[in-house]
Protein backbone atom coordinates (compact mmCIF):
# COMPACT_ATOMS: atom_id res chain seq x y z
CA UNK A 1 0.00 0.00 0.00
CA UNK A 2 1.73 3.29 -1.41
CA UNK A 3 0.80 5.93 1.09
CA UNK A 4 -0.66 9.12 -0.70
CA UNK A 5 1.59 12.42 -0.92
CA UNK A 6 -0.36 16.08 -1.71
CA UNK A 7 2.21 17.60 -3.42
CA UNK A 8 1.18 21.61 -4.15
CA UNK A 9 1.20 23.04 -7.07
CA UNK A 10 1.89 26.53 -8.76
CA UNK A 11 0.83 28.96 -11.43
CA UNK A 12 2.39 28.88 -14.66
CA UNK A 13 1.03 31.42 -16.62
CA UNK A 14 1.36 32.02 -20.62
CA UNK A 15 -0.30 35.13 -22.48
CA UNK A 16 -3.93 33.89 -21.47
CA UNK A 17 -3.86 30.49 -19.91
CA UNK A 18 -2.89 29.62 -16.83
CA UNK A 19 -1.87 25.94 -15.31
CA UNK A 20 -1.37 24.64 -11.93
CA UNK A 21 1.81 23.14 -12.38
CA UNK A 22 4.39 20.58 -10.52
CA UNK A 23 7.77 19.36 -11.67
CA UNK A 24 8.08 15.79 -12.36
CA UNK A 25 11.51 15.89 -10.25
CA UNK A 26 9.50 16.01 -7.10
CA UNK A 27 6.57 13.28 -8.86
CA UNK A 28 9.82 10.69 -9.37
CA UNK A 29 10.93 11.64 -6.33
CA UNK A 30 8.22 10.26 -4.32
CA UNK A 31 7.43 7.17 -6.97
CA UNK A 32 11.04 6.43 -6.02
CA UNK A 33 10.36 5.91 -2.09
CA UNK A 34 7.00 3.87 -2.65
CA UNK A 35 4.66 6.88 -2.41
CA UNK A 36 1.64 7.46 -4.44
CA UNK A 37 1.99 11.66 -5.67
CA UNK A 38 -0.85 13.37 -5.49
CA UNK A 39 -0.76 17.04 -7.12
CA UNK A 40 -3.11 19.76 -4.94
CA UNK A 41 -4.59 21.94 -6.54
CA UNK A 42 -4.48 26.11 -5.68
CA UNK A 43 -8.09 26.22 -6.72
CA UNK A 44 -9.94 26.77 -3.22
CA UNK A 45 -9.47 28.80 0.14
CA UNK A 46 -11.98 27.65 1.86
CA UNK A 47 -10.85 25.96 5.15
CA UNK A 48 -13.31 23.14 5.15
CA UNK A 49 -12.18 22.21 1.14
CA UNK A 50 -8.73 22.39 2.91
CA UNK A 51 -9.72 19.82 5.43
CA UNK A 52 -10.99 17.24 2.89
CA UNK A 53 -7.89 17.18 0.75
CA UNK A 54 -6.09 16.26 3.99
CA UNK A 55 -8.49 13.98 4.27
CA UNK A 56 -7.25 12.14 1.25
CA UNK A 57 -3.57 12.07 1.75
CA UNK A 58 -0.53 10.67 4.43
CA UNK A 59 1.94 13.11 3.86
CA UNK A 60 2.05 16.73 2.62
CA UNK A 61 5.22 18.49 0.29
CA UNK A 62 5.09 22.21 -0.12
CA UNK A 63 7.37 22.86 -3.21
CA UNK A 64 9.21 25.59 -4.69
CA UNK A 65 8.41 28.89 -6.10
CA UNK A 66 7.68 32.66 -5.93
CA UNK A 67 8.13 34.72 -2.66
CA UNK A 68 5.50 34.57 -0.47
CA UNK A 69 3.84 38.28 -0.11
CA UNK A 70 5.78 40.26 2.96
CA UNK A 71 2.21 41.11 4.69
CA UNK A 72 2.00 37.34 5.90
CA UNK A 73 5.13 38.71 8.31
CA UNK A 74 3.96 42.19 9.14
CA UNK A 75 6.47 43.55 6.41
CA UNK A 76 5.74 45.93 2.82
CA UNK A 77 7.08 44.65 -0.33
CA UNK A 78 10.54 45.72 -1.07
CA UNK A 79 11.83 46.41 -4.36
CA UNK A 80 13.93 43.49 -4.42
CA UNK A 81 10.84 41.20 -3.25
CA UNK A 82 10.26 38.82 -6.03
CA UNK A 83 7.43 37.37 -7.87
CA UNK A 84 3.90 37.07 -5.92
CA UNK A 85 1.17 34.61 -6.07
CA UNK A 86 -1.44 35.40 -3.62
CA UNK A 87 -3.84 32.75 -3.90
CA UNK A 88 -1.09 30.31 -3.47
CA UNK A 89 -0.03 31.95 -0.39
CA UNK A 90 -3.62 31.61 1.13
CA UNK A 91 -3.76 28.13 0.17
CA UNK A 92 -0.35 26.94 1.86
CA UNK A 93 -1.07 28.89 4.61
CA UNK A 94 -4.31 27.04 5.76
CA UNK A 95 -2.87 23.89 4.25
CA UNK A 96 -0.05 23.95 7.01
CA UNK A 97 -2.39 25.05 9.57
CA UNK A 98 -4.42 22.70 8.93
CA UNK A 99 -1.97 19.63 8.42
CA UNK A 100 -0.35 21.00 11.97
CA UNK A 101 -3.88 20.21 13.37
CA UNK A 102 -3.48 16.93 12.19
CA UNK A 103 0.02 15.58 12.82
CA UNK A 104 0.51 15.51 8.85
CA UNK A 105 3.85 14.32 7.74
CA UNK A 106 5.37 17.52 6.37
CA UNK A 107 7.87 18.07 4.09
CA UNK A 108 8.99 21.53 2.50
CA UNK A 109 11.29 22.68 -0.19
CA UNK A 110 12.91 25.76 -0.99
CA UNK A 111 9.87 28.40 -0.94
CA UNK A 112 8.35 25.45 1.18
CA UNK A 113 10.70 26.20 4.33
CA UNK A 114 9.80 29.72 3.78
CA UNK A 115 6.21 29.55 3.58
CA UNK A 116 6.38 27.09 6.90
CA UNK A 117 8.26 29.49 8.44
CA UNK A 118 6.01 32.11 8.20
CA UNK A 119 2.87 30.08 8.80
CA UNK A 120 4.38 29.47 12.20
CA UNK A 121 5.08 32.81 13.61
CA UNK A 122 8.50 33.57 11.96
CA UNK A 123 9.83 36.51 9.31
CA UNK A 124 11.89 36.27 6.13
CA UNK A 125 14.81 38.70 4.52
CA UNK A 126 12.59 39.59 1.53
CA UNK A 127 16.35 39.40 -1.05
CA UNK A 128 19.52 38.03 0.64
CA UNK A 129 21.04 41.18 -0.39
CA UNK A 130 18.91 43.16 2.79
CA UNK A 131 21.13 40.40 4.94
CA UNK A 132 24.77 41.69 5.53
CA UNK A 133 27.58 39.12 4.70
CA UNK A 134 25.26 37.15 2.75
CA UNK A 135 26.97 34.68 -0.36
CA UNK A 136 25.61 35.69 -3.14
CA UNK A 137 26.33 32.24 -4.19
CA UNK A 138 22.82 31.51 -2.83
CA UNK A 139 21.26 32.47 -6.31
CA UNK A 140 22.79 30.02 -8.54
CA UNK A 141 22.25 30.72 -12.22
CA UNK A 142 19.14 29.13 -13.62
CA UNK A 143 21.74 26.22 -15.67
CA UNK A 144 23.23 25.58 -12.60
CA UNK A 145 20.20 25.06 -10.57
CA UNK A 146 20.45 21.52 -10.02
CA UNK A 147 24.15 21.30 -9.22
CA UNK A 148 26.05 21.74 -5.86
CA UNK A 149 26.51 25.73 -4.80
CA UNK A 150 27.46 25.74 -1.02
CA UNK A 151 28.30 23.23 1.90
CA UNK A 152 25.80 23.24 4.68
CA UNK A 153 26.73 22.02 8.78
CA UNK A 154 24.13 19.87 10.04
CA UNK A 155 22.94 20.17 13.47
CA UNK A 156 24.16 17.40 15.02
CA UNK A 157 21.73 16.72 17.29
CA UNK A 158 18.90 16.62 14.50
CA UNK A 159 16.57 14.42 12.59
CA UNK A 160 18.11 15.70 9.34
CA UNK A 161 21.32 14.28 11.02
CA UNK A 162 19.99 11.02 11.11
CA UNK A 163 18.92 11.10 7.44
CA UNK A 164 21.60 12.78 5.92
CA UNK A 165 23.77 10.13 7.72
CA UNK A 166 26.50 13.21 7.89
CA UNK A 167 27.90 16.37 9.29
CA UNK A 168 28.17 18.25 6.12
CA UNK A 169 26.80 17.69 3.00
CA UNK A 170 26.63 19.78 -0.63
CA UNK A 171 23.34 21.29 -1.55
CA UNK A 172 21.71 22.97 -4.53
CA UNK A 173 21.01 27.03 -4.01
CA UNK A 174 18.77 28.63 -5.85
CA UNK A 175 17.02 31.05 -3.76
CA UNK A 176 16.98 34.90 -3.06
CA UNK A 177 15.04 35.08 0.13
CA UNK A 178 16.39 33.63 3.42
CA UNK A 179 14.70 32.78 7.11
CA UNK A 180 15.40 36.09 9.43
CA UNK A 181 13.64 35.01 12.71
CA UNK A 182 12.90 31.67 13.17
CA UNK A 183 9.69 30.60 14.00
CA UNK A 184 9.15 29.50 17.55
CA UNK A 185 8.49 26.16 17.47
CA UNK A 186 10.97 25.74 15.13
CA UNK A 187 14.53 25.06 15.19
CA UNK A 188 17.57 25.32 12.96
CA UNK A 189 19.01 22.00 11.43
CA UNK A 190 21.71 23.15 8.72
CA UNK A 191 23.59 26.14 8.28
CA UNK A 192 25.47 27.52 5.57
CA UNK A 193 28.93 29.09 6.08
CA UNK A 194 27.68 32.90 5.62
CA UNK A 195 25.17 31.92 8.85
CA UNK A 196 22.23 31.49 6.66
CA UNK A 197 19.60 28.77 8.13
CA UNK A 198 19.13 26.21 5.46
CA UNK A 199 16.95 23.47 6.71
CA UNK A 200 14.02 23.70 9.51
CA UNK A 201 12.59 21.32 11.74
CA UNK A 202 10.09 20.69 14.30
CA UNK A 203 7.74 18.73 17.00
CA UNK A 204 5.34 16.12 15.30
CA UNK A 205 5.49 13.20 13.73
CA UNK A 206 7.67 14.77 11.11
CA UNK A 207 7.75 18.38 10.09
CA UNK A 208 10.76 18.90 8.42
CA UNK A 209 12.01 21.53 5.61
CA UNK A 210 14.92 22.07 3.39
CA UNK A 211 16.04 25.39 1.82
CA UNK A 212 17.87 23.25 -1.48
CA UNK A 213 16.48 21.32 -4.21
CA UNK A 214 16.68 17.74 -2.83
CA UNK A 215 14.60 16.54 -6.12
CA UNK A 216 17.00 17.99 -8.59
CA UNK A 217 20.05 16.15 -6.44
CA UNK A 218 17.73 12.24 -6.01
CA UNK A 219 18.90 10.86 -8.82
CA UNK A 220 22.83 11.25 -8.18
CA UNK A 221 22.74 11.74 -4.45
CA UNK A 222 21.42 8.99 -2.58
CA UNK A 223 21.89 11.12 0.63
CA UNK A 224 18.70 13.09 -1.11
CA UNK A 225 16.87 10.70 -1.88
CA UNK A 226 16.43 9.30 1.70
CA UNK A 227 15.01 12.50 2.79
CA UNK A 228 11.89 11.43 0.97
CA UNK A 229 12.40 7.70 2.32
CA UNK A 230 12.02 8.78 5.15
CA UNK A 231 9.58 11.16 5.12
CA UNK A 232 7.26 8.77 2.75
CA UNK A 233 8.25 5.88 5.87
CA UNK A 234 6.27 8.32 8.50
CA UNK A 235 3.76 9.38 6.01
CA UNK A 236 3.84 5.17 5.83
CA UNK A 237 3.38 4.52 9.25
CA UNK A 238 0.96 7.47 10.14
CA UNK A 239 -2.01 5.80 7.58
CA UNK A 240 -0.88 2.35 8.87
CA UNK A 241 -2.81 3.35 12.46
MN1 LIG B 1 21.48 28.28 -0.04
Amino acid sequence: MRPRIGITSWHHRDDDERWEAVLDSYTRAVLEVGGLPVILPIAITEVVLVEEYLETIDGLIMTGGADIHPSFYGQIVLERCGEIDEQRDRFEVELIHAARGRDLPFLGICRGLQVLNVALGGTLYQDLSYRAGTDPAHMSPRERRSEPAHPVAITPSSRLTGIIGSREVLVTSTHHQIIRDLAPELSASAVAPDGVIEAVEGPGRFLLAVQWHPERMAQRHPEQLALFRAFVEQAKERHQT
